[in-house]
């Protein structure tokens, strides 16, 4: 039977390269407007050799138990006991198990710039997570992130990706489509995740943005963007930070759908 993760490679093609903005401390206003027109900024040095370091650990320490009430792991194969480290996928809601997580969140320069970026001058952070691509680890196929949260509409979200290993496109750096946050809000479909359909993606835009540890990716919450499988043996490690305005309110998952949820709608991909 086929493999119903499998999928077409051409979702991936990499044909294009991301431009990069070499450190956090070099962002100009002509960065904010690239942000603002391509809905992305690749910034290869954010974090520092040693930042990155503890918050390696500080994800071993989270997953091996050592905080008694931290219960956000979610686990590649749930039913297999073996090697749990390596079967981790995901781990989320950490902030106030670990300080060192807390403070790269709240790194003063970070926030400065998603202020910049979302022209809001009251971001707060409202989704940790650290993703956890092991050795063969899966596709995470093609969406928005607005997709996935009940706020308002026309909330400008800011997703910060930080690479704690080298996201390579070999085991699975993310792939984004420049400008498509223009687009507004795309049908979602239930196929290998709650995701685009395949077909929106297939015409070879996508870029792909290898970062080295400590780099960063900030997009916008509306931009099309996935990361394929790793092919690699190595396990490939980035944290995961989305920011909203303080001032803006929860909505509901119906809400969300009207504009996220093709199938809802009667749509088929
Ligand atoms: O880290 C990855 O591979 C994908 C992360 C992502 O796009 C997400 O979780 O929304």
């Amino acid at each position: 039977m086929a493999d119903m993760l499998e999928y077409p490679a051409e979702l991936y093609r990499s044909k294009n390269k991301p431009t990069y903005v070499e450190s956090i401390d070099l962002v100009t206003e002509k960065d904010i407007t690239f942000f603002d027109r391509n809905g992305y900024l690749a910034i290869q040095k954010v974090f520092d050799h040693h930042e990155i370091s503890v918050a390696k650990s500080e994800i071993q320490r989270l997953i091996s138990g050592d905080s008694n009430d931290f219960d956000g792991i979610q686990y590649e194969n749930p039913n297999t006991t073996s090697d749990n480290m390596k079967n981790v996928r995901k781990i989320m809601g950490f902030v106030n198990h670990s300080p060192h997580l807390y403070k790269m969140a709240n790194n003063p320069t970070l926030i400065d710039l998603i202020i910049r970026l979302s022209h809001n001058s009251s971001p707060i952070l409202f989704q940790d997570m650290a993703l956890l691509k092991g050795p063969g680890g899966r596709e995470k196929p093609w969406h928005q992130d607005a997709a996935y949260f009940d706020l308002p509409i026309d909330t400008v979200v800011i997703g910060v990706w930080i690479a704690l290993d080298p996201a390579t496109e070999e085991n699975g750096c993310l792939h984004i489509i420049p400008k498509t946050h223009k687009k507004g809000p795309a049908e979602h479909f239930q196929i290998r995740d709650w995701q685009l359909c395949d077909t929106e993606i297939l015409a070879g835009l996508d870029v792909a943005v290898p970062l080295e540890p400590g780099g960063c990716l900030l997009w916008h919450g509306l931009l099309h963007h996935g990361s394929p499988k790793n092919k690699t043996q190595e396990t490939r490690q980035a944290l995961q930070y989305h920011y909203r305005p303080k001032s803006c309110k929860q909505t509901s998952a119906d809400e969300r759908l009207k504009h996220f949820g093709g199938s809802v709608r009667g749509a088929t991909c």
